[in-house]
């Protein structure tokens, strides 16, 4: 992959892999405590996040995990925007904001953030007219239903076609809208809608998708595909999660969104040291 990602000011060379670290800042992934506390304490972790190598912080106040309810913009704001500006206070590393809803987008963009990730890639009213107004960043993300449901029947006749025939539509709307190429950032969307064996075969095939030139992002960091295949709970994920992320950097995938950014950042280092792709 050869190209490059605007992000901010910054431009990203994809011939070095970016890595994503995940600040989720919904109240059963803190410990308890005040508001104050769980702001510092994600600040903390972010900025420990960035040491370990990380290029982009992704903060997102609301679960997509399968079978996670919908929160409101309210609450949303509550839990992303005090974060998205502490961070800012102490760093200038790239922020991207997951979230599906256009409030969200616009309010985290006027805190800091740089980058909006949507698992629903931009499908909400005016999610695309308001990223293409403030020029951000995007990453379009394939999902099969919505996060409470899409586990119970996920049904496709070819994943691999119908994910990358959905990308190149979401990436074509961007275009119409007047979001720039190089801002946009595809995804396959592992574990949203999809049984062990679409993931398999997604993660087998990324380079179907990948032919369609654009940076990709993969997210497979402690899912359920992983604890399926081991056998393991979440804690337990690491060094699986790890073999699949250099799966599919060999098959063409630039961006990984990932908990475990140290050891993400070594296994990297050796997939970009091949620089025969
Ligand atoms: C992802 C992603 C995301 N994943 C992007 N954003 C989550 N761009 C949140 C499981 O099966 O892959 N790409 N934002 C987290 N969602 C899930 C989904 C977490 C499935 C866990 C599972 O365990």
């Amino acid at each position: 992959m050869t190209g490059h990602l605007s992000l901010g000011t910054r431009q990203f060379d994809l011939s070095r892999s970016i890595v994503m670290g995940i600040l989720n800042v919904t109240p059963d992934s803190f410990s308890d405590g005040g508001q104050f506390d769980r702001v510092d304490q994600a600040v903390a972790h972010a900025m420990r996040m960035q040491q370990d190598g990380a290029d982009i912080i992704d903060i997102g106040g609301e679960s997509t995990r399968p079978g996670a309810r919908p929160v409101s913009a309210e609450q949303e704001l509550e839990r992303v925007i005090p974060v998205i500006r502490a961070i800012r206070r102490e760093s200038t590393i790239p922020i991207s904001i997951d979230t599906s809803k256009p409030d969200v987008m616009r309010t985290a963009v006027a805190a800091g953030a740089d980058m909006v990730n949507d698992v629903n890639a931009l499908r909400a009213p005016a999610a695309l007219q308001i990223c293409a107004e403030l020029r951000v960043a995007v990453c379009l993300m394939h999902m099969q239903g919505e996060p409470r449901t899409m586990q119970q029947q996920p049904h496709y006749d070819d994943v691999v076609e119908e994910v990358t025939d959905f990308l190149r539509q979401r990436y074509q709307a961007c275009l119409d809208a007047g979001i720039d190429g190089d801002r946009i950032v595809l995804d396959p969307g592992f574990g949203f809608g999809k049984t062990l064996e679409h993931n398999l075969q997604l993660l087998d095939k990324l380079d179907a998708i990948c032919a369609l030139e654009l940076p990709l992002l993969v997210g497979i960091s402690r899912k359920s595909m992983l604890g399926a295949i081991l056998d393991k709970p979440v804690n337990e994920r690491l060094y699986g999660g790890i073999a699949a992320m250099v799966i599919a950097h060999c098959k063409g995938a630039r961006l990984f969104r990932v908990h475990d950014v140290a050891p993400s950042r070594d296994a990297l280092a050796l997939c970009d040291a091949l620089k025969s792709e």
